[in-house]
């Protein structure tokens, strides 16, 4: 069986964790069950999306994977067979130096859709020693690596929306009242789920939302500033969650009639959610961010309006943002947004999936031991 180790740098927020942490768990569940340690530097941003973790452990087990903390300094067991370094965070030289050219070793990158990276993807990066180190690109097309998605995700995602029970359980953990749990289940009210980055003109959405026809609940893990908090009353409800783990933030994408994610992670979960999104990308030098966009929306089945309203709120631009919104959100761009997004939902399930893509590449690139 092939055994893997996977280092992580938590650099800043929660996408590097949130990756690894997903990539681990698929390779040891079925049907790969794998044998993989997950080795990472900072496990007190990992505990907010794994609450399980115990900070103080030098070794636990959660679901299948085997977890150390990191440091540079400690002494570290053989490499094992496949070694992925997320991100290039830089491998511990004691460890890297018991590399050899048996190992798979491969740098994850982050998730664009970028033409190129389909010809960066898989390519080799030379190394001293005969060491043999790749590029593994996830992306949107079959000459990437491919998006992560679990086993029979589409399945559990349409049994856990049957039953509204499992909502109910969801809201009531995060503090719902029981009439708003009502409004939201007799579709009275609608569930927006806003995970942003502080420059996003979420003024300019709460403005929208006072101005539009249905009565909204906003759930947030970003305390809502006091000017804010003004605009909440009856019509337009904003609430403040404490983060969950990283199954009930899917719990929270599937349960949300529209969802506002950003960086890496949260945008394939919002994809896998088949619902309405708008994506803000991690903000780069030199405008990178809006080409990355871009890249994604010309691979994605969405209308004009949907595109520009992706892009007005990702360039922080207030003063478009409140009109281009609510025109969105009229009866027939709304019915016509919601079929986008299962359209592409549906044909970005056609593809294999990240940790197919992987192990496929592992078995062409061992060498016959
Ligand atoms: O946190 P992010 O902004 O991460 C970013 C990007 O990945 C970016 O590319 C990277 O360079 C930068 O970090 C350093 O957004 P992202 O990628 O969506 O990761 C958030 C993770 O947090 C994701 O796995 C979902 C998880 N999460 C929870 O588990 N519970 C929660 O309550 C919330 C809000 C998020």
């Amino acid at each position: 069986m092939l055994h893997f180790d996977i280092f992580c740098r938590v650099v800043d927020n929660y996408g590097d964790i949130g990756v690894c942490w997903r990539l681990a768990r698929q390779l040891a569940a079925p049907p790969h069950q794998k044998n993989v340690r997950l080795w990472v530097d900072d496990l007190h941003s990992f505990k907010r999306l794994e609450p399980r973790l115990q900070t103080e452990l030098n070794e636990q087990h959660i679901d299948g994977v085997t977890v150390h903390p990191w440091n540079d300094a400690q002494s570290f067991p053989p490499p094992a067979e496949v070694v992925i370094e997320a991100f290039a965070c830089e491998l511990p030289d004691t460890y890297k130096a018991a590399i050899t050219d048996k190992t798979v070793w491969l740098n994850l990158e982050y998730l664009s859709a970028e033409d190129w990276v389909e010809d960066c993807h898989a390519q080799p990066s030379p190394q001293q020693q005969g060491k043999r180190k790749y590029f593994f690109f996830p992306g949107f097309t079959e000459r990437t690596g491919g998006l992560l998605r679990e086993e029979n995700l589409k399945q559990q995602r349409l049994s856990w929306q049957q039953d509204q029970s499992n909502a109910q359980a969801l809201w009531t953990k995060i503090g719902l009242s029981e009439r708003t749990q009502i409004e939201l289940m007799h579709g009275q009210r609608r569930q927006i789920l806003l995970f942003s980055y502080p420059s996003a003109p979420v003024m300019a959405l709460l403005q929208a939302l006072q101005q539009g026809n249905h009565d909204t609940l906003v759930l947030s893990p970003t305390p809502f500033t006091p000017e804010q908090q003004v605009l909440s009353n009856d019509h337009l409800q904003l609430h403040h969650f404490n983060f969950v783990s990283q199954q009930e933030f899917d719990h929270l994408l599937w349960s949300s009639d529209l969802n506002f994610v950003r960086g890496e992670d949260s945008l394939v979960r919002a994809l896998w959610a088949a619902k309405p999104f708008i994506w803000q990308p991690y903000e780069q030098e030199e405008g990178l961010h809006t080409k990355k966009l871009q890249a994604l929306l010309d691979r994605s089945p969405m209308n004009q309006a949907v595109q520009t309203l992706m892009h007005t709120w990702s360039n922080c631009d207030s003063q478009q943002f409140t009109d281009q919104y609510l025109s969105c959100m009229q009866a027939p761009m709304w019915h016509r947004w919601r079929e986008e997004a299962l359209q592409w939902h549906n044909t970005l399930l056609q593809q294999k999936d990240l940790c197919t893509h992987l192990l496929e590449f592992c078995t062409k690139h061992q060498p016959t031991q």
